[in-house]
């Protein structure tokens, strides 16, 4: 669906606060020596990938409840993105998962990427569920599976994936293994991790030369006791010994509870090594809920990392950014805006932090003044900003306002109906 850009310019003229709100905080930033006009400029760099899976409503293994008007094939949801990017001006990218999402004609979807103004982001491989006719099982593991032939059928599959995002335009692959036991004692972890290690390499020979491969961990879930890569740690081990072109990928969600995330983003930048983000919030385990609705401090400190990290090691590839939430009762539309939304503050106030004064601060042990930066930052609402950026840029100043006022979920109802399910989880 695409909105007439006069619509979306009535609307912007009656958001009578707006310019009042940007002036004030303009001037407040300039005043701290805080260049505003190329903070905007810099904010377009900010593009987030939206997942194809993440259009429709999520289940839970309780069940799932109908949400009407869900994207019914890849075209439907290429819209709704394009939507999203259309009013928010942050999501020009999209992130395909084979086999639900498989481009059959590609000229076809590239044709309607370049409509919504997309490009094609990381592509993701399924080697945690079996599909509808597929020969060998992954009930016991795919890519550290004992047996061979299941880890070949994995392999390929991941080769196929490589194969329809070269096609497109995608540069990237993400893996994220859900192999592990649910037993102690089920499986032998060194050999599960050196099987998984070799499978990898195997996928990694077969990317082409300007390809990046990132590896995603998880401490538990599907399986309950291990995971093959559960960790950071275990995963920077496979992207060193895979290859340049490999790197680990951090998903906020993919951590115990009281892990310092931030810690761990430094520390992969430090070393060159983190590949990109998954976004999204939690505050138990897994729960892929709106991204900065819970720990929007973490969020911002990450972010802090991700600017210095970047200051200090310029040997760090361009990092990819993807909100990988799941939808069981929110439209997923206005969720993953107002993600978005969550992501370009946190942004944004990263870029303010003064990280001169701050380095200084910190080499004098001057521990109050380092916190007084960082809540300074933190505490400031740069929301105005996030508005005319996106004013400017032909966007909306109210996204979330102007989608609930004008029904669009009412629309897309009328239009797919009330019956349409997503492909994903
Ligand atoms: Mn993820």
């Amino acid at each position: 669906m695409k909105i007439e850009q006069n619509k979306i310019q009535d609307y912007n003229q009656k958001q009578e606060d707006h310019q009042a709100d940007f002036q004030f905080l303009a001037e407040r930033l300039n005043r701290r020596g805080v260049d505003v006009e190329n903070l905007l400029e810099d904010f377009k760099a900010l593009q987030i990938a939206i997942p194809s899976w993440a259009l429709g409503s999520g289940g839970t293994r309780f069940g799932r409840f109908a949400l009407g008007g869900q994207p019914g094939t890849l075209e439907e949801k290429m819209s709704d993105i394009g939507l999203i990017h259309q009013l928010t001006r942050m999501a020009g990218r999209i992130s395909l998962h084979i086999p639900w999402d498989i481009p059959e004609d590609v000229p076809h979807i590239q044709a309607v990427a370049g409509e919504y103004g997309l490009e094609f982001d990381a592509m993701n491989s399924n080697t945690f569920q079996d599909q509808k006719d597929q020969k060998l099982s992954y009930r016991f593991g795919s890519l550290s599976h004992t047996d061979a032939a299941v880890r070949q059928q994995a392999i390929d599959h991941n080769k196929q994936v490589i194969d329809y995002g070269e096609a497109l335009g995608s540069k990237s692959l993400t893996i994220w293994l859900a192999d592990g036991s649910s037993h102690p004692g089920q499986s032998n972890m060194h050999k599960a991790l050196r099987r998984t290690g070799d499978s990898i390499a195997e996928i990694y020979a077969h990317m082409p030369e300007d390809w990046s491969l990132f590896i995603e961990y998880k401490p538990f879930e599907p399986y309950f006791y291990s995971t093959v890569i559960p960790d950071w740690g275990t995963s920077y081990l496979l992207a060193t010994e895979t290859g340049e072109r490999a790197y680990t990928l951090v998903d906020l969600g993919h951590h115990l509870p009281g892990t310092n995330i931030e810690q761990i983003v430094g520390v992969l930048i430090s070393r060159g090594k983190l590949g990109g983000f998954h976004f999204n919030d939690s505050k138990y385990a897994d729960d892929d809920i709106t991204t900065g609705s819970i720990q929007p401090y973490q969020l911002f400190l990450i972010f802090m990392e991700i600017v210095q990290g970047l200051r200090e090691n310029d040997q760090n590839p361009s990092i990819a950014y993807m909100i990988d939430a799941s939808h069981n009762i929110k439209d997923p539309l206005l969720d993953l805006m107002e993600s978005l939304d969550a992501l370009g503050q946190a942004y944004i106030k990263a870029k303010l932090v003064d990280y001169d004064v701050l380095a200084e601060a910190q080499e004098d042990n001057d521990v109050t003044l380092s916190s007084m930066i960082l809540q300074d930052a933190f505490q400031t609402d740069v929301r105005p900003l996030i508005r005319e950026f996106r004013l400017r840029n032909g966007g909306l100043i109210d996204p979330l306002g102007f989608y609930r006022r004008e029904g669009i979920r009412e629309e897309l109802i009328k239009i797919r109906g009330s019956e349409t399910v997503a492909t994903g989880l």
